[in-house]
C-alpha cells in the first residue's frame, strides 16, 4: 500500500450516457438523434442492436438512483438527449417540455439522494434533423448557433441545481470515428477524398474545429449569463490513451509517441489553452486543417473551467517512415500492443483497444498537467470491459475480480499523481454504472458495475466492482 490519497471533499461516481442507457426513443415527444437513424443502417453496428430498449433507464431513474445511493456514490455523471429537449435541434424549433420536466425531476432525485449531478450537454447523439437540415456538425455557423441555444436552454433550465457541466463528450469520436473511419453515427468516410462529394478528406478536421467553437460559445454563455448566479464550472472532457515506444531506443518511436498525444488530445487541448493548434499537426495536415479566426479563437482560448479526462488504457507507438496518407489521422504511426521485445502493454480484455496499464494514467495526467500548467482534473471516464464476460455464467460474472484490480490499480495511480507528482484532481466518475449499449459493438461488450440482464427485463444485478469502488475511495479520500 501507498502512503497516496485524494483530496478531502473529493467527488468520486459513476458515469453514463442518454443514448447508451435511456430506451423510450419515440416517447414524451422525442425525435431520433443521428445514432437512432445510424443503428438502422445494416452491418453497423454488431448484433444489428440499437439503443430502443438499451437500459430502460428513461422508466427506470428511481432503479438507477437507488444503485448510485447503494454503491455510495457522491457524484452522478451523465448525458442529456438533445432530441428530448428540442426534438428537431434548432434555435428556431419548439422546445419539448416533456423532456425538460424529465430531466427536472431526476436532477431533483439525484441531489434529494445527497448526489451531485454532473452534466454531459453532447455525448455524440446529435438531433438527426440537424445532420439532414445542414449538414450538422460540418456546418459551423449553424451548428455553433444551434449548440449554443441548445445550451443556454438546459442551463435556464437545470443550471440552478447542477454545478459541473460538460459541453462534449470526446470530440475526436464524434470527428474521426463520425466522419474518417465511419464506424461511428453519422457514418461517414475520409476516402470519398477524391469523389464527386468533394475533398472529404477535410470531414473530420472541419467537425473538430466546430465542435471546438461551439464549446467556446456554450461556455462563453455560461459565463455570461448563468455563471455568477448559478455558481458553477463548465469544461469539455477529452479521451485520450498513454503511449510507450515500441523501441525505447529510437528518438524516432519516442517522438512518435509526442505525436500521437498531440493528435488525439491536443488537437482540441492546444486551442483550449494555447489558442492555436499543436504543431506537428499543422504540419502534417496543412490546409486540410482549418485556419483560426480572431472571432472564433477569442472564443475557445481560455474556455476551460476543468479539464474532464476520460482515459482507458496504453498502446506502444512505432514511427513510420513512409510519408502520411490523406486519411490519417493518428499522426504516421502504427499503434501496436505489443514493443519490440514483445511484451505486451497490459493483459486483454474484451475491447480489443483496451489492454490496462495503469502506470500510463499517472503519466498521462502528469503530461497533461504539465502541458497546460496545472489545470484542475475531473476524471471523467475510466474502467474496463473483461475477456469473455458476456458467456459467463450469473454468479461468475457478477465476481468480477479483473475489473475490481483494473480500478485499484488505475485509482491508486491517480492518487500517486495527485500526492507524489502534485496533480491537482478533484473528481473521478467510473465508466459505468451499468452494462449499457456499447455503440458499434452492440451489448456484447461490457463495461458496467452492474450487470444488465437484457434477456430479463433488463433486471440490475451489481457486480462486485460495484461496492469495490467505495471501497478505494473510502481509503484514499483523505477525512480533513
Ligand atoms: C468511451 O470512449 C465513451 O465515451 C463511452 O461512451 C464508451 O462506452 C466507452 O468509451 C467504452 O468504449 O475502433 O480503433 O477507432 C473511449 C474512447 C476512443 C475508445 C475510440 C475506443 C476506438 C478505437 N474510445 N476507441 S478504434
Amino acid at each position: 500500500m501507498t502512503d497516496s490519497y485524494l483530496p478531502k471533499g473529493f467527488l468520486w461516481g459513476f458515469a453514463t450516457a442518454a443514448y447508451q442507457i435511456e430506451g423510450a426513443p419515440h416517447e414524451d415527444g422525442r425525435a431520433d438523434s443521428i445514432w437512432d437513424t445510424f443503428c438502422r443502417i445494416p452491418g453497423k453496428i454488431a448484433g444489428a442492436e440499437s439503443g430502443d430498449v438499451a437500459c430502460d433507464s428513461y422508466h427506470r431513474t428511481g432503479e438507477d438512483i437507488a444503485l448510485l445511493k447503494a454503491f455510495g456514490a457522491k457524484s452522478y455523471r451523465f448525458s442529456l438527449s438533445w432530441s428530448r429537449i428540442i426534438p428537431l435541434g434548432g434555435r428556431d424549433d419548439p422546445v419539448n417540455e416533456k423532456g425538460i420536466q424529465h430531466y427536472v425531476k431526476f436532477v431533483d432525485d439525484l441531489r434529494a439522494a445527497g448526489i451531485e449531478p454532473m452534466i454531459t450537454l453532447f455525448h455524440w447523439d446529435l438531433p438527426d434533423n440537424l445532420h439532414k437540415r445542414y449538414g450538422g456538425m460540418l456546418n459551423k455557423d449553424e451548428f455553433v448557433k444551434d449548440f449554443e441555444n441548445y445550451a443556454r436552454v438546459c442551463y435556464k433550465a437545470f443550471g440552478s441545481k447542477v454545478k459541473y457541466w460538460i459541453t462534449f463528450n470526446e470530440p475526436w469520436c464524434s470527428s474521426i470515428l463520425g466522419y474518417s473511419t465511419g464506424l461511428f453515427a453519422p457514418g461517414r468516410t475520409s476516402d470519398r477524398a477524391k469523389s464527386a462529394e468533394g475533398d472529404s478528406s477535410k470531414e473530420p478536421w472541419i467537425v473538430g474545429h466546430s465542435l471546438l467553437v461551439a464549446h467556446g460559445a456554450a461556455v462563453k454563455a455560461y459565463r455570461e449569463d448563468f455563471k455568477e448566479k448559478d455558481g458553477g464550472q463548465i469544461g469539455i472532457t477529452l479521451n485520450g490513451d498513454w503511449t510507450e515506444p515500441w523501441d525505447p531506443n529510437d528518438p524516432a518511436d519516442v517522438e512518435a509517441c509526442n505525436r500521437k498525444i498531440e493528435f488525439s488530445i491536443c488537437w482540441f487541448g492546444d486551442p483550449i489553452y494555447f489558442g492555436k493548434y499543436p504543431d506537428s499537426m499543422r504540419k502534417q495536415l496543412g490546409d486540410r486543417l482549418p485556419e483560426w479566426t480572431p472571432e472564433d479563437i477569442a472564443l475557445v482560448k481560455g474556455s476551460n473551467d476543468f479539464y474532464g479526462m476520460n482515459h482507458y488504457c496504453a498502446n506502444y507507438i512505432k514511427h513510420k517512415e513512409t510519408e502520411p496518407t490523406v486519411d490519417d489521422f493518428h499522426g504516421n504511426l502504427e499503434i501496436l500492443m505489443q514493443n519490440n521485445k514483445g511484451e505486451y502493454i497490459g493483459p486483454e480484455t474484451q475491447s480489443f483497444w483496451l489492454r490496462p496499464n495503469p502506470l500510463g494514467f499517472r503519466k498521462l495526467i502528469k503530461w497533461l498537467s504539465d502541458r497546460y500548467s496545472g489545470p484542475t482534473f475531473y476524471v471523467t471516464e475510466n474502467g474496463t470491459s473483461l475477456k469473455g464476460e458476456n458467456d459467463l455464467p450469473l454468479e461468475e460474472l457478477l465476481n468480477d475480480e479483473f475489473r475490481c484490480e483494473y480500478f485499484r490499480g488505475y485509482i491508486g495511480a491517480l492518487a500517486d499523481a495527485h500526492t507524489i507528482d502534485g496533480v491537482d484532481v478533484r473528481g473521478y466518475s467510473a465508466w459505468s454504472l451499468m452494462d449499457n449499449f456499447e455503440w458499434a459493438e452492440g451489448y456484447e461488450t461490457r463495461f458496467g458495475v452492474t450487470f444488465v440482464d437484457y434477456a430479463g427485463d433488463q433486471k440490475r444485478h451489481p457486480k462486485k466492482s460495484a461496492t469495490e469502488i467505495g471501497e478505494i475511495f473510502g481509503k484514499l479520500v483523505k477525512k480533513e
